[in-house]
């Protein structure tokens, strides 16, 4: 039996590599895209596949978490066995700026959409992605059973998800998961993260193209693992027979600086001499260190992460300096086969 499953945030980065990974399983994957002037599948270019395509198995759909309407069609229409509901505005620092829309979509995007599965009645297992950034400043390590004390819009968005998959789960009986990821990233994060902010930066410093690098607060610890390795604990939670709620992480923590030090280090460079602090990238309400407890999920599911931080730290470097010296070269379009292709 071929599975279907439904996911938001397909064109984000574990949006991405969660569709390679269910493509790989010999999934039927439907994804909600945002309309927008300009393209933004470009994390999904080497997986679309032409609509005239006979044995396609990617779909996109156009849909956005504010529009209960189509998300209930969606539901009905696809009638997926796995929904993964990965969109938000997941930016911590916009979401001081922009706490209206960061609750309308964070937070009551997943309402809609738990609305829609039962509503629709489809008998469907569902995904949320919950974050590391709800525990706050809770004391750390962090696992399952620590108290939440969110310190941003975004956090309170995503706690308030959190509990509404976990009221509709015991309400209504829903096969409904919280993943509670701690930061996770790779060479197709988003470029205002801080890893690829760095990684991205130290590329064009290394081949001459850029002097400066402006961060914010780089004492902040963050536990940060690998995307690729995440997006397969999402899939996991989804097979068990009970659904129930799992903290996603490495263990391990390191601050932005000890960040820096790795990737400027392994390029042969020096960052104090380039990065200077601009108070503009400071947030109202910092969450200090985050490491995550995930005994539970490698007792349970037996996931365990397999990239380290100084191989993650590295392949970004290797990939963002790649694809500037592509792009120097003209290939401004060339997509890079260790990063696209499905392995
Ligand atoms: P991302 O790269 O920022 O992707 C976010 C996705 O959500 C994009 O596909 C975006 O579409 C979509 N989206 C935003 N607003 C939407 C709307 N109104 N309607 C429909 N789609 C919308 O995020 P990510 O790093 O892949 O993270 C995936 C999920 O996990 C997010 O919910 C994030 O908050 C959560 N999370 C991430 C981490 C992490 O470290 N990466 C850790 C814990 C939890 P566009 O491409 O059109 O913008
Ligand atoms: O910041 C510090 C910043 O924006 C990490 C999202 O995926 O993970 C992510 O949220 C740290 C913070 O990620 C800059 O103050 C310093 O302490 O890369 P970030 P985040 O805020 O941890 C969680 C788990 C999510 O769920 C979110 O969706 O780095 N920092 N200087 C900076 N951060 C940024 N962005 N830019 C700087 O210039």
């Amino acid at each position: 039996m071929v599975k279907t499953a439904l996911i938001t945030g397909i064109t984000g980065q574990d949006g991405s590599y969660l569709t390679e990974f269910l493509l790989q399983k010999d999934y039927e994957v439907h994804g909600i895209i945002r309309r927008a002037s300009t393209f933004n599948t470009e994390r999904l270019d080497h997986l679309y596949m032409d609509p005239h395509e006979e044995k396609r198995k990617l779909f996109l759909h156009y849909g956005d978490l504010s529009d209960a309407g189509q998300l209930t069609n969606l539901v009905y229409n696809t009638q997926p066995d796995e929904i993964y509901n990965l969109a938000a505005q997941s930016h911590v620092r916009v979401s001081f700026d922009l706490p209206e829309y960061t609750g309308d979509i964070t937070a009551l995007g997943t309402t809609r959409f738990l609305e829609a599965i039962r509503k629709s009645g489809a008998d469907t297992k569902f995904y949320q992605a919950s974050s590391s950034e709800m525990f706050g400043d809770s004391p750390p390590p962090q696992n399952e059973n620590s108290s939440f004390r969110p310190r941003s819009p975004y956090a309170a968005a995503k706690l308030y998800s959190y509990w509404m998959t976990a009221n509709y789960r015991e309400a209504y009986n829903i096969f409904a998961c919280n993943g509670i990821l701690f930061n996770h990233e790779s060479p197709r994060r988003g470029e205002t993260f801080v890893t690829r902010k760095i990684t991205m930066a130290l590329a064009k410093i290394k081949l001459g193209l850029q002097d400066k690098l402006y961060l914010g607060n780089l004492e902040a610890k963050r536990d940060w693992g690998y995307a690729r390795d995440y997006v397969e604990a999402m899939w996991l939670m989804l097979q068990q027979d009970e659904p129930d709620d799992y903290v996603i992480a490495t263990g391990e923590t390191h601050s932005v600086k000890e960040f820096l030090d790795e990737a400027f280090d392994y390029a042969g460079l020096d960052w104090q001499e380039y990065v200077e602090i601009d108070s503009r990238y400071f947030r109202p309400t910092e969450v200090d260190v985050l490491i995550g407890d995930a005994g539970k999920v490698r007792k349970k599911l037996g996931w365990k992460p397999k990239v380290g931080f100084k191989e993650l730290v590295r392949l970004m470097v290797d990939a963002d300096l790649k694809k500037e010296e592509l792009r120097q070269h003209g290939y401004a379009n060339h997509k890079r086969d260790e990063d696209y292709v499905v392995p």
